[in-house]
Order: structure tokens, then C-alpha cells, then sequence
């Protein structure tokens, strides 16, 4: 098996964290500048994106889906709760896949030259990554004994925005749960270098 990835990307890392939870063995396979546009640097993913998951025969793109491919295969009682349908979790990691995406997208835009500034257009990706990490803190989540996907996407989440420094992170609530999370071995294994 196979995860093409980036080291620093937090779509992968909350994918090498459920990997990791469940011992699942995989090769990793650095695609190395993520706003590269060779397609040879993302294996069979035509949307030039990591991460990627390549389990025999099949590929399997997106972070979720390939979450939700591991844990079918892996971890039927489903402990960390990947395959949820709890419409309030959902919400939660809609907003934290909409605050990365801005993120990355902020990120890559300047990496490939643009002034980021200079757009009201990421005005709008600055200010919906905002307000969703303010959405985020008003509603914390309990510690449970068992930690959940949202725990694994929430850390990845947060130490790539600690990495960046994009936008302020005046978040306590947010802040002190990352960072139990991250005292876990196989979290504290995938951290961004
Ligand atoms: N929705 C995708 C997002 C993946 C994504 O945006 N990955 C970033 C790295 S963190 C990327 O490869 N971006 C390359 C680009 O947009 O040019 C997922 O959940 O896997």
C-alpha cells in the first residue's frame, strides 16, 4: 500500500494519523512541492492533489474517503468514529476541510508568486478561515477516552496553521485540545517538520 503525500500537508497527515492508530503498514511516497503542476509528482490522482492512497489494485483520493477506504477494510467497529452521520460532526468537518482548503489555497497561490494581498478575492479566504476557527472554538469538543477522526483532523488542522502563521490563533479552546491530541505517540509520529 501506498500514500502519496506531502510531510507538511494536512489532508495527508490526518490520513497518516488514522494509519498509524490502526497499524496499518504503508509506504509513503513524497510528491514534493504540492503547487507543482507535473502530474508524475502526484501518482494517479488527476485533481494534482495529495493525498492519495494506492491499496492494490485500487486508488482511492480525497482524505475522507480514504479514511472511510481504511477503516471498512481495517477497523469494522469503526473506534475513532470516521464513518459517522452525526449531522453536527459533519458540520464540524466541513468547516475544517473549508478552513484548509482556504488555507492551502492562500498558501499555494503565494508560493507560485501572487500577492496575496493584493485580491479581495483571498480577503474573503482569510476571513472564512476566521470565522471558521471562531465557529470551531464555540463549540469544543468533549476529551473523549477514545479519541475520534474529528481529534485527528482538528490537529492537523491546527499545528499546519501554527506552521504558517496565516492568520492569528487566538483560539484557546482549539489550542489546548490540539495539543492533547498531540501527545499521542502515533499522532506525535506524523508531525509536520
Ligand atoms: N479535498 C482534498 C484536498 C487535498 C489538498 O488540497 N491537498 C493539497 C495539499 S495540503 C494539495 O495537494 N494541493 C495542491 C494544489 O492545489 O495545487 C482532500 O481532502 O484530500
Amino acid at each position: 500500500m501506498q500514500l502519496h503525500y506531502t510531510p507538511r500537508s494536512h489532508f495527508a497527515r490526518k490520513v497518516r494519523i488514522v494509519l498509524g492508530a490502526l497499524a496499518i503498514p504503508c509506504e509513503l511516497v513524497d510528491a514534493g512541492n504540492a503547487a507543482g503542476s507535473d502530474p508524475a509528482q502526484f501518482g494517479p490522482n488527476p485533481l494534482l492533489k495529495v493525498p492519495t492512497l494506492v491499496d492494490g489494485t485500487q486508488v482511492v483520493f480525497e482524505s475522507d474517503h480514504i479514511a472511510a477506504w481504511l477503516v471498512r477494510r481495517h477497523d469494522p467497529a469503526d473506534r475513532f468514529n470516521v464513518l459517522t452521520t452525526d449531522v453536527d460532526a459533519l458540520n464540524a468537518r466541513a468547516a475544517m476541510n473549508g478552513i484548509m482548503a482556504a488555507e492551502a489555497e492562500l498558501l499555494l497561490a503565494e508560493r507560485t508568486g501572487l500577492d496575496t494581498r493584493a485580491h479581495r478575492r483571498f480577503d474573503k479566504m482569510r476571513e472564512a478561515i476566521r470565522l471558521g476557527l471562531e465557529w470551531l472554538e464555540a463549540r469544543p469538543t468533549a476529551v473523549t477516552a477514545v479519541p475520534t477522526y474529528h481529534d485527528f483532523h482538528l490537529v492537523s488542522l491546527w499545528d499546519h496553521f501554527a506552521l504558517y502563521d496565516v492568520v492569528p490563533l487566538d483560539y484557546p479552546h482549539l489550542r489546548a485540545h490540539a495539543a492533547r491530541i498531540d501527545e499521542l505517540p502515533y499522532v506525535a509520529a506524523t508531525r509536520p517538520v
